[in-house]
């Protein structure tokens, strides 16, 4: 590691930015679990690094540890989310880390969880140890937005992906629709769905398309056996995947696929951050369902894919929705936009 001379603000942004880079390397894998990242440094440079894997497995501050082994005495330690204070699954890391006798601790934010919620800092705190909290916070949060709003609010972040031409069209009168996107766009999709604890189709999209909404991409640095696969939610309001349809369809074939059949979309983001654990859900699915997810203001981030081609005003639109006036719009901030192969990639908060 380099010696860094600047002031002690830009040192623990540097460092902390070295901590959310291990956490990353979880993104696939750590549902329902956060994904965390922990930095161990001793006099400006780096002895331990490890990131949190997978629920079941040591956190990250327990990898960290281990590889500084003595080294960690008297050194800082940088973690993406507050260290654990409760024993759950493993033992909590507030006390690992007042036990390997590291002298500050540099948090980027708390840990809502009702488990935790500041209790972690005030076990360090009490065990004489320097805390900082609030480095590079929106950095970090990005990486846990599903898990973050599910420990505050028992809803999941929601995320409603549309792939679009020019013309806002998503598919041709008759149906047609493979491919409006390259295939870029389509393996960016790949990572979304990795990072979802669930995603939400319709039957009318189960019936035209009988895709499988998978995650198989041999490009996130993890093996797809390895990523858990999402829980599937198919609306079906009329009833229309019956069981006797059901055996025609790839997803119907699945024996963990749920059938929505209410009109309650609420009620079923509830039902699957408090009984299956998904916090970040994707919603894949034509125009009808993105229709009514955004009139009843239940998306967080709308991801756009859009190609540059028109497909004419024939063609189907996005989203059926039918404002009377323009006051009744639906606007978006954007929040981020880049090239993708061939495509524009919009993500758009609802304002
Ligand atoms: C940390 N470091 O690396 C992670 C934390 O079931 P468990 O024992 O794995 O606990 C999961 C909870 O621990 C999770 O909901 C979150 O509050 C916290 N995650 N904490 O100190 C870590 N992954
Ligand atoms: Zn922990």
């Amino acid at each position: 590691m380099p010696t860094i001379n600047h002031s002690q603000d830009a040192q623990d942004r540097y460092f902390m930015m070295l901590a959310i880079e291990q956490a990353k390397l979880g993104l696939y894998t750590t549902r329902p679990n956060p994904v965390v990242g922990c930095v161990i440094v001793q006099t400006e440079e780096v002895v331990g690094q490890g990131f949190h894997p997978k629920a079941g497995e040591p956190h990250a501050e327990v990898f960290a540890l281990k590889e500084a082994g003595d080294r960690a005495v008297g050194a800082t330690a940088y973690v993406t989310l507050e260290p654990c204070s409760h024993t759950g699954r493993t033992p909590p890391c507030a006390l690992a880390l007042i036990k390997a006798n590291v002298k500050r601790v540099v948090i980027a934010g708390l840990d809502p969880n009702p488990q935790v919620a500041g209790r972690g800092v005030k076990l360090l705190k009490q065990a004489g140890i320097e805390v900082t909290v609030g480095i590079l916070t929106e950095q970090a949060e990005a990486l846990n937005r599903g898990f973050l709003k599910a420990m505050r609010t028992q809803m999941p972040y929601v995320r409603l992906k549309i792939a679009t031409s020019l013309d806002g069209r998503t598919a041709m009168a008759s149906g047609e629709s493979k491919w409006i996107t390259s295939n870029a766009a389509r393996e960016d999709v790949q990572k979304i769905r990795a990072r979802s604890g669930a995603i939400i189709t319709g039957s009318e999209t189960v019936i035209a398309d009988d895709p499988q909404l998978n995650v198989r991409s041999n490009q996130l640095g993890v093996l797809p056996e390895k990523i858990p696969s999402p829980q599937i939610v198919v609306l079906d309001r009329r009833q229309r995947l019956e069981h006797s349809a059901q055996s025609d369809y790839q997803l119907c074939r699945r024996t963990d696929t749920i059938y929505w059949r209410t009109d309650d979309l609420t009620d079923l983001l509830a039902t699957l951050v408090r009984d299956h654990q998904c916090y970040d859900v994707l919603v894949e699915a034509g125009a009808g369902v993105a229709g009514s997810f955004l009139s009843q203001q239940l998306v967080d981030e709308l991801i756009v894919y859009q190609a540059p081609c028109l497909l004419g005003d024939q063609a189907r639109p996005m989203v059926n929705f039918n404002p009377i006036s323009l006051a009744q719009q639906l606007r978006f901030d954007i929040y981020n936009y880049e090239k993708l192969g061939s495509d524009l990639k919009l993500t758009l908060l609802p304002l």
